[in-house]
């Protein structure tokens, strides 16, 4: 593994980046959160146990790597607290491997309650948001008016801070959404009681980051939901609040661009989304079917079933060049291996470049090269030779489409069942 790796999703999320992470978590000595907050969801399967990460890194589950939380991570403490809980009583370590940035963006109640009461508003035209407060949170650090997870540890300052914040959301809660106010004093108990808990890991993280580099620490970055809903980048405005793409992984940690030597650009061999928005490539048939049925596509955070579709290699081309990628990761191999054939996009025919709007997006019409399946079982192979030869037609059509070489195949969501090609 190269010194420091970024590892993020190319598509709506989901392509299997918790897993990946885990994997080469084996060589790693840290692993940083950047971007996002609880809407992630990733899932590890280790020895057939099921372990869901929202906050944590998924190197909490390899002993003695540290696990780090940096200032582009929003977070709620109620829910970070209960999953290092969690995590402590199936018997891992966490209070003494975990560091949480002092610059990350706190969710508050009322960011929860607007979220919900915002997209409840919406009708027919939500977003699907994850209900977290996802969106709320990141507004209030860009409007420079947001706690900090600093500002937990400073109880003589945190109550004017949380007065001043609350009267503004009291404000949009009751004038806006016609909604009760926040109380001042359960709210501020609750925050008080989340900091006793939380203060002994907060730190400043970029010192920290930086400290392990100059002793040659491998670090590995960890993105969270995927490149086509990143706030600028993706189908907005069906997309996250925060940068889900490569240039993230500097500005949510404190690391320096020049810093990153390699980014790993996971894609699952077909494609899935949760929540609104366009997907060119969605599926309503039989094969839609069957691959939610095989990929047991569900959201690891809400439960809501996933839509799918076919690969985008127009969507993935895109998303390898706004990240960078050196190499990329295709995951769920498996779930292609009853199809009689498969089917990849390579254009957008009605459109004269890559779509710019929403409205653009959801007038795309795809064009697809067809590829005949290979019908057989690829299931935990771990050498690229075994595997059969029209799947490696297809990893080929990728690698040739997007003039990025393949690294790793997953065939299979156990941590072993993985080809590593490159
Ligand atoms: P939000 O809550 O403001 O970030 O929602 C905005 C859009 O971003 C999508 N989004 C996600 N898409 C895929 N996976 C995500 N994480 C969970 C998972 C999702 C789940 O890993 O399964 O369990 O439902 C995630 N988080 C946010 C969201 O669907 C909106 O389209
Ligand atoms: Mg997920």
């Amino acid at each position: 593994m190269s010194q420091t790796v970024v590892v993020l999703g190319t598509q709506w999320g989901d392509e299997g980046k918790g897993k990946i992470v885990d994997l080469l978590t084996e060589q790693a000595d840290a692993v940083i959160r950047f971007q996002g907050g609880h809407n992630a969801g990733h899932t590890l399967i280790i020895n057939n146990q099921k372990t869901v990460l929202h906050l944590i890194p998924s190197g909490i589950l390899r002993e003695g790597v540290a696990c780090i939380i940096g200032n582009g991570v929003v977070i709620e403490p109620g829910s970070l607290i209960k999953e290092i809980r969690q995590l402590e009583d199936t018997g891992v370590s966490v209070r003494d491997r975990l560091l949480i940035s002092q610059a990350a963006p706190v969710i508050m109640p009322y960011h929860i309650k607007l979220d919900q009461l915002r997209e409840a508003g919406k009708g027919d035209n939500a977003i699907g948001t994850t209900g977290r407060g996802i969106g709320p949170a990141y507004e209030d650090k860009v409007a420079r008016r947001g706690l900090r997870m600093g500002d937990l540890c400073d109880k003589a300052t945190l109550g004017e801070k949380l007065k001043e914040v609350l009267s503004y959301h009291n404000f949009v809660l009751q004038h806006y959404h016609q909604d009760k106010p926040l109380d001042f004093d359960a709210v501020y108990e609750q925050i008080c009681e989340h900091a006793d808990f939380l203060q002994p890991m907060i730190a400043d993280v970029t010192e920290h980051l930086h400290r392990l580099k100059s002793t040659d620490k491998k670090l590995l970055l960890e993105g969270a939901q995927g490149s086509l809903l990143d706030i600028d980048h993706g189908t907005y405005p069906f997309v996250t609040s925060s940068n889900t793409t490569a240039g993230s992984a500097a500005t949510g940690s404190g690391l320096g661009c020049t810093d990153i030597d390699y980014v790993l650009g996971i894609t699952k061999a077909y494609t899935t989304r949760v929540g609104s928005g366009p997907f060119p490539t969605e599926l309503f048939d039989a094969d839609g079917e069957m691959l939610a049925k095989q990929g047991v596509e569900f959201g690891a955070t809400t439960g809501r079933p996933r839509r799918c579709g076919w690969l985008d290699l127009v969507a993935l081309k895109r998303a390898i060049q706004v990240n960078g990628v050196t190499g990329l990761c295709i995951t769920k191999l498996d779930v292609l291996d009853t199809f009689k054939e498969i089917k990849l996009c390579t254009a957008y025919s009605n459109q004269s470049g890559f779509p710019q709007s929403a409205a653009q997006w959801h007038a795309v019409k795809p064009d697809y090269k067809t590829l005949p399946g290979w019908q057989s079982t690829t299931r935990g192979i771990t050498d690229y030779a075994d595997l059969p030869a029209k799947a490696k037609e297809l990893v080929r059509c990728i690698e040739d489409f997007t003039g990025t070489p393949v690294a790793i195949i997953s065939t299979g969501p156990e941590r072993n069942e993985n080809v590593i090609k490159t």
